[in-house]
């Protein structure tokens, strides 16, 4: 395996500050995060629980009711939604979401390319 340099003494910085004793700890418990982090992108039929995060601008014309109507779509799915202001314009919410990860998946597509949406993040665990 060869890395880039810049990216390995970063790695070597990081794996100090965290009081790793090996480097080789640390690259266990990053292979372990990615998989866990990702497992969901490639197993599509297997059963997922987590949450969706999006951040928005509610002044955009008709997002408050894409949203509300893409949650009625997926009410299967969604099991919980935290709706929080952030200021004056920006909302956040907290969707906790579980179902198929392909579904899931379709799920935070259809509303991190919505118009609006500044920021989507799904994370998931089995
Ligand atoms: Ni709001």
């Amino acid at each position: 395996m060869t890395l880039p340099k810049a990216l390995l003494e970063e790695f070597d910085e990081f794996v100090k500050t965290r009081k790793y004793f090996k480097r080789s700890e640390a690259i266990r418990d990053a292979l372990r995060f990615f998989i866990t982090e990702n497992k969901w992108r490639y197993e599509e039929d297997s059963r997922f629980i987590g949450a969706l995060l999006l951040m928005y601008d509610h002044d955009v014309p008709g997002i408050s009711d894409y949203l509300t109507h893409i949650q009625h779509i997926y009410h299967e799915n969604i099991k919980t939604a935290v709706h929080i202001h952030l200021d004056e314009h920006k909302c956040l919410e907290i969707l906790a979401v579980e179902g198929n990860g392909g579904r899931l998946r379709n799920l935070a597509d259809e509303i991190g390319h919505r118009k609006g949406v500044e920021m989507s993040k799904l994370v998931l665990v089995k």
